[in-house]
């Protein structure tokens, strides 16, 4: 049977991505969309979960129905089998942020010692971590502290006993309680990977609860020695973000300058390229070009847009499309979420792809080995590269879509509570607390994470937005999410003509006493590591009205998921007592223990997420379906808090 191919407006809702794939398919250079048709139909055995590939009798497969085999030749069932996949994907999602976590943490100490040429930018955060943990900060100097600090952190992938110290940095004690209760508390997060890698091989954990309490504390894992130690130790050395503008879409590619592009997560390299590109901008101006733009794609631009306004040109699903504009000269990537199409891309121009981890690198690219200590040698290397492609780039094949979209950043929690300080100096939150307890914020939702070539790319994430603005409900946003809702509108002042008048007159409120119109209905709070700041955000307003982070009228939802990072910051939020909304389904449905323990339908399961710590995950693949399903949940929880729930909310 042929396989159907979607249209191209089927494949994106970014008009400017649609030009560049009609451009793709007349040069027959194929992309990621291309593959997602091509590769139709999924397996049904991978999509339930019910695979299991861990030793060399397999790969067994559990039949969907009661007809086949039941259990693997070594009597493993479908429940152990969908429950140990998981543990695999969340433990695989978790694992880049604990080593971007630690990257940074070395980064940092590296920094502090003079090995390294960066400057702790933000000193005040780094007291203010290092009064959290406990650390001496009285007439210390701000390197003695920042190598304290690093060191604090790097403690966290050492300890064989105890806790992290960035759970107790960070989380509620009555949280933190409970998950030492349950016994899923993590004690350093390289241990836990170990561990959980440990309990997966064939043989050792066949308890289908058990393996649900590992993924439990991957999510913790996740969230405490990845996420949060990251934004933390960056905000330290590159400095905390505040109000910024920048513009979206991939016109931000310039015709008349030398473009680089970066891509994948680290910010650590891409500042010292946006600082490079600045010294030797002049030489690109001899060449004939206005000079070098910086664009980001995926989650290193949106760290350069959160504290420096660089202009982001696309996210995980187009990423190739920069490519075929024909005006990228060089596009570097450092890890995770880069698409090893690139190259095959890459060669059709002038391009040079080029790789610069040790660990990540794409076959048949250039690489340029980035090291924190030669960040300076590296940089310049990069831009001179670029300068000398510019010299190749073939003016016949170059086509950018003459579409931008200016949006706001730079959302941290210290730059909301600046915001908010601007309408009650001694206690900033109570403005947006009085508002969420009258119902004019009846609640607030964070769209986060990816876009996926089998989607129809950014209309997920937009659509679901859109209806739980007309609700009253107040968006935040990170990762590929984030620049779904740029794209479209949702992070500038005018965005606030989706919501209904309670909330548009909140923001308008909170905006003009900021020099702005309006704030924008959709908050960009940073990378896909930023989902830190959320947490940093409920912990704030649950630790101010005096609840649980579980009680508080809010959810997460990835509408367009598609990568195992996504489902472990799930799970990290899942463990919070927040509700996570996906729609894409994670591979579970080929058991009932672990759908049940999840989706909080009890059935005859002993125990759930719900019961737990008040928290579903939730699959509805529609968005307009999906947000109703999370207004009802935030109605529920609105309450049983006693909170009046406005007859517009429903
Ligand atoms: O870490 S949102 S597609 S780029 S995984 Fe990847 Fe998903 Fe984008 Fe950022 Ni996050």
């Amino acid at each position: 049977m042929a396989t159907k191919l979607r249209s191209i407006e089927e494949r994106t809702a970014d008009t400017g991505v649609q030009q560049m794939l009609r451009k793709a398919q007349a040069e027959r250079i194929e992309t990621a969309f291309d593959r997602a048709d091509l590769l139709e139909p999924r397996c049904k055995f991978g999509l339930a979960g019910v695979c299991c590939k861990r030793c060399l009798e397999g790969p067994c497969r559990i039949s969907l129905t009661a007809n086949g085999p039941q259990r693997g030749v070594c009597g493993a069932t479908a429940d152990q089998i969908v429950a140990r996949n998981l543990l695999t994907l969340v433990t695989e999602g978790a694992v880049p942020h604990v080593e971007h976590a630690r990257e940074v943490a070395l980064t940092l100490l590296e920094a502090s010692e003079g090995k390294a040429p960066f400057e702790i930018k933000d000193p005040d955060k780094l007291i203010r971590i290092a009064q959290g943990l406990g650390l001496t900060v009285d007439g210390k100097e701000v390197n003695e502290l920042g190598k304290e600090v690093a060191l604090a952190a790097l403690s966290d992938f050492q300890r064989q006993y105890g806790t992290l110290e960035w759970m107790k940095l960070k989380g509620i004690d009555s949280s933190i309680e409970k998950w030492n209760n349950l016994g899923i508390s993590p004690v350093n997060g390289h241990l836990e990977i170990a561990k959980a890698v440990n309990r997966q091989a064939m043989g050792v954990d066949a308890d289908p609860v058990n393996l649900i309490k590992g993924i439990l504390t991957m999510g913790l894992v996740d969230g405490y020695s990845g996420l949060h130690i990251a934004t933390d130790l960056q905000d330290i050395l590159f400095g905390t973000p505040e109000l910024v503008k920048a513009e979206y879409r991939l016109g931000v590619i310039k015709e008349d300058y030398v473009n680089i592009a970066v891509h994948g997560h680290m910010p650590i390299m891409a500042e010292k390229v946006v600082e490079w590109a600045e010294k030797v901008e002049e030489e690109a101006i001899q060449l004939g070009a206005k000079g070098i733009n910086i664009v980001g794609i995926c989650c290193t631009a949106n760290e350069l847009l959160m504290r420096k306004g660089i202009s982001v040109a696309t996210n995980y699903a187009s990423q190739e499309l920069a490519i075929v504009t024909g005006a990228l000269d060089v596009l570097i990537t450092d890890v995770q979420c880069i698409m090893p199409g690139l190259k095959q891309v890459a060669d059709c121009y002038h391009t040079e792809l080029i790789s610069t981890i040790p660990y990540a690198k794409v076959e048949g690219a250039s690489y340029v080995e980035f090291t924190p200590e030669k960040a300076d040698e590296f940089a310049q290397e990069i831009v001179l590269r670029a300068l000398s492609r510019y010299k190749m780039r073939d003016s016949s094949k170059v086509e950018i879509p003459n579409e931008r979209v200016e949006a706001y950043a730079g959302f941290s929690v210290e730059q909301i509570v600046a915001a908010l300080k601007k309408l009650d100096q001694e206690d900033p939150l109570k403005p947006l607390v009085d508002n969420i307890v009258s119902g004019n914020v009846l609640g607030a939702v964070a769209i986060v994470g990816c876009t996926s070539p089998r989607l129809k790319q950014d209309w997920y994430n937009v659509e679901l937005a859109k209806h739980l603005l007309k609700h009253n409900v107040l968006i935040v946003g990170t990762g590929c999410s984030a620049h779904s809702l740029a794209k479209f509108g949702l992070m500038a002042p005018s965005g606030r003509e989706y919501c209904a008048p309670e909330l548009k007159a909140v923001l308008e409120a909170i905006g003009q006493a900021n020099g702005l119109e309006s704030l924008p209905p959709a908050l960009h709070m940073g990378s896909c590591v930023d989902n830190s700041r959320i947490d940093d955000l409920l912990v704030a307003l649950a630790k101010r009205i005096g609840v649980g982070v579980g009680q508080l009228p809010v959810a997460g939802s990835c509408p367009e998921t598609h990568s195992p990072k996504a489902l472990a910051i799930g799970t990290f939020f899942l463990n919070q007592g927040v509700d996570v909304h996906i729609g894409v389904p994670a591979p579970i449905e080929g058991s009932s223990v672990v759908s049940k323990a999840l989706f909080s339908n009890k059935g005859d399961f002993p125990v759930t997420t719900d019961e737990l710590f008040g928290s579903k995950l939730i699959y509805e693949p529609d968005p307009i379906k999906a947000a109703d399903i999370l207004l009802e949940r935030i109605i529920q929880k609105r309450e049983a808090l006693g909170l009046p729930v406005p007859a517009f909310a429903h």
